[in-house]
């Protein structure tokens, strides 16, 4: 799937050459090769977290963090769908959250806490792709926190539908 491979990993060619057109109108050579210049922020980061923790990520810079991916059914769409995306606990951890729980906040305003303690066990991730493509904000996107629903009891299952905030645009963990 060269979709997913080209956003993953080192920047894709595409990148580094919007990286060079715009060094050349801006700061110089050294700046194309820092990271991706074409894409928009999609998530802001706050709350009790390293102060060199990163707070301002695009697409790129999430999924290079490293992703993982799973299919799963869920109540948003009529057949099982594949979701790739960063762990929230890889999450957490890379960016030295110290508090308790993560605020997920939504483009409309939605926000739901979501316990730190149980993140390793549920597994919950911060999709940035469904089916293999990024999502749009028509379709749920940027980003959408999904569990792993068909692993989990029923009981939990319907528990965390609330948790599972779509169209994340800011997380703060307190
Ligand atoms: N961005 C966003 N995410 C959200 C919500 C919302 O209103 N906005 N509702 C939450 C709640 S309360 C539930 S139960 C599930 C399922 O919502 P739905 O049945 O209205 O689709 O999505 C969750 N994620
Ligand atoms: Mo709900």
């Amino acid at each position: 799937m060269s979709l997913r491979s080209d956003s993953k990993g080192s920047p894709s060619r595409r990148h580094v050459l919007a990286g060079l057109g715009a060094a050349a109108c801006t700061a110089g050579p050294s700046a194309a090769w820092a990271a991706p210049t074409d894409q928009p922020v999609i998530l802001t980061i706050g709350g009790l977290v390293a102060p060199e923790a990163p707070r301002r990520l695009t697409l790129s810079a999430i999924e290079a963090l490293g992703t993982v991916g799973f299919t799963t059914r869920t109540p948003w769409y009529a057949d099982a769908s594949r979701f790739d995306g960063i762990r929230l606990d890889r999450l957490t951890e890379l960016v030295g959250a110290r508090g308790t729980a993560l605020r997920v906040e939504a483009l409309n305003d939605y926000a739901a806490d979501i316990p730190i303690a149980d993140l390793a066990e549920l597994r919950p991730i911060l999709a940035t792709r469904r089916n293999g493509l990024p999502m749009p904000v028509s379709d749920k996107g940027p980003l959408f926190v999904v569990y792993p629903f068909d692993d989990l009891p029923q009981a939990r299952h319907h528990a965390m539908f609330a948790r599972s905030v779509w169209q994340v645009r800011r997380i703060d963990v307190h």
